[in-house]
């Protein structure tokens, strides 16, 4: 190939490559999750951090995809034996300068980028989403259990008396409501395989694995009604398991837990253990 077959190979590669990477910035930032383009809704306190993070992450990444395609198309199509380009077998050379340089860039990019998330990611976890120090130290928080199993999700909130198990827990099926002022703290476990409790719209997601419990956080702001999925495949029926997330306001979410744990208490049967399948709150203050 000559050089100048080569440059304009180069110059319309990083024409692609620089048009591709302009349209998917745009892209992320114009999102629509309505029509089902872009990230699901965020309906949280602290979901812009999640996202924020992602888009990070692609924004660095992309590009290296990008380059490492063309440079992949480039060499089927320049160097293939139509063009009398002979395959042969080497081992390369670090004497070439371009090679050398271009993967210490691909090598410099991509660690920066991984000690940035690493510092970055626990920095989030400290602080937001495995703060469970301060959630419970929130007089406001929202503690529910949540037991799942093939294939639904039992809920249970402790009602008034702030114990789990007791005549006035509220016992739910696929229905979680919350308030919109405060954190909700969830302890979940399974009854058989491995589900995950996700919330698209709280950017939370915690697996229920059966014989231990687990926790998350989740911080709703905007009032509303949100999907509560699965995100583990988990039997045939894994695409039932769809819950309703349904984030209402202080006094509205107050209303429907005097009533709800009033209604449920008449349905306490001492006898009925299957019903009785809540747990000692784990957290444990210090
Ligand atoms: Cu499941």
């Amino acid at each position: 190939m000559t050089s100048r077959s080569w440059n304009r190979g180069m110059v319309l590669l990083l024409g692609v490559t620089a048009t591709a990477w302009s349209w998917g910035a745009v892209a992320l930032a114009t999102v629509q999750p309505e029509a089902g383009v872009g990230l699901p809704r965020d309906a949280s306190v602290y979901g812009h951090l999640i996202d924020d993070f992602i888009i990070e992450d692609i924004t660095v990444e992309t590009p290296l995809f990008i380059v490492m395609c063309l440079w992949l198309l480039a060499a089927a199509l320049f160097y293939n034996s139509k063009r009398g380009h002979k395959a042969m077998y080497d081992h390369g050379s670090w004497k070439n300068p371009v090679a050398v340089g271009i993967c210490a860039v691909a090598v410099f990019i991509l660690g920066a980028d991984d000690v940035y998330s690493w510092f970055k990611s626990n920095n989030l976890l400290d602080t937001y989403f495995w703060n469970f120090k301060d959630a419970e130290a929130n007089s406001k928080t929202v503690r529910v259990e949540v037991n799942a199993h093939q294939w639904a999700w039992n809920i249970r909130y402790p009602g008034p008396d702030g114990k789990f198990n007791t005549p006035d827990d509220i016992v739910t099926l696929n229905d979680l409501r919350v308030p919109n002022d405060a954190p909700v703290v969830v302890e979940l476990t399974s009854v058989d395989v491995i589900h995950s409790f996700w919330l698209p719209n709280m950017r939370a997601k915690e697996d229920a694995v059966p014989g231990m419990v687990n926790r998350m956080i989740f911080y709703p702001k905007e009032v509303g009604e949100y999907d509560i999925g699965c995100a583990q495949h988990c039997g045939v029926n894994h695409y039932k398991m769809k819950g309703l997330l349904t984030v209402l306001s202080r006094n509205d979410y107050e209303m429907w837990a005097n009533e709800a744990s009033q209604n449920t208490s008449h349905l306490w049967d001492p006898d009925d253990t299957i019903a009785h399948w809540g747990w000692d709150w784990t957290w444990k203050k210090d």
